[in-house]
């Protein structure tokens, strides 16, 4: 957004954008803080409406939980919905935000979530972000690194589409590799705009439905 205020020199521009930003970093910076004294390694899952985020989730939690002790943060507009899909997976607790319209988590919403977290016991954060791939890339909720979760069906064009995302993710999980041909995608396409656009950066293909490449998500993310 871009406010101006019109004066009898002429119109200046109130550099809003940069206040709300300089803010929200204040605010991630204070999760990091919480999160670094409460021993919490926390992950954002980022990524399209049902590309495979809380599949993802429930996926590494399964994996995790005998040796870890994992949360889960699921951001949805409305229903409890994800959360339901986690439970009984073995994670300590989970817990719903509805963002009632929002479309992405920020810090201060973790921070309120975090506050409902057990105080000890919990190592592993994932905290699912509201399904898109715009609003969440401008809203930093203080975390280790950001998965982003696009899968076959969002088309071939996918990442150089939504360059901002994609820029400010340290792993994508290529997902529903099981569907490609069905949609008639060549996944080869994503995956070579991914390494044009962030070279070097870490793309595991996955099928969330069987469990392939979750290991592999784990291992980029040194969890396990
Ligand atoms: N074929 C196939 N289906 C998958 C895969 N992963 C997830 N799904 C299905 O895709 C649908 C959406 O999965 P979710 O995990 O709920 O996706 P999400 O990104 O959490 O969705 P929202 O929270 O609604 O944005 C479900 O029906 C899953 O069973 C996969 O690898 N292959
Ligand atoms: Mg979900």
């Amino acid at each position: 957004m871009r406010l101006f205020e019109a004066t009898e020199e002429g119109t200046v521009e109130i550099k809003i954008d940069e206040d709300i930003r300089a803010r929200q970093e204040e605010l991630a910076e204070r999760n990091r803080e919480l999160f670094r004294e409460r021993g919490i390694r926390a992950f954002d899952i980022a990524g399209s409406v049902g590309a495979g985020k809380t599949s993802l989730i429930a996926g590494m939690v399964e994996r995790l939980s005998d040796k870890h002790g994992v949360g889960v943060i699921a951001g949805d507009v409305a229903t409890t919905r994800d959360a339901e899909q986690v439970t009984g997976k073995g994670a300590r607790k989970v817990l719903q935000i509805n963002t009632g319209g929002m479309c992405r988590l920020d810090a201060r919403l973790v921070c309120r979530a975090l506050e409902q977290m057990p105080e000890s016991g919990i190592d592993v954060l994932f905290i699912e972000n509201v399904g898109n791939l715009i609003c969440p890339s401008y809203f930093s909720l203080g975390v280790e690194a950001r998965v982003v979760v696009v899968s076959a069906s969002e088309g071939t064009h996918v990442i150089e589409k939504h360059p901002a995302m994609f820029e400010s993710a340290d792993l994508v999980a290529l997902n529903k590799i099981d569907i490609a041909e069905a949609v008639q995608v060549d996944l080869s396409q994503p995956v070579a705009d991914l390494a044009a656009m962030r070279p070097g950066l870490k793309v595991v293909k996955t099928n969330c439905l069987t469990g392939d490449g979750i290991d592999e998500v784990l291992g980029a993310l040194r969890l396990g």
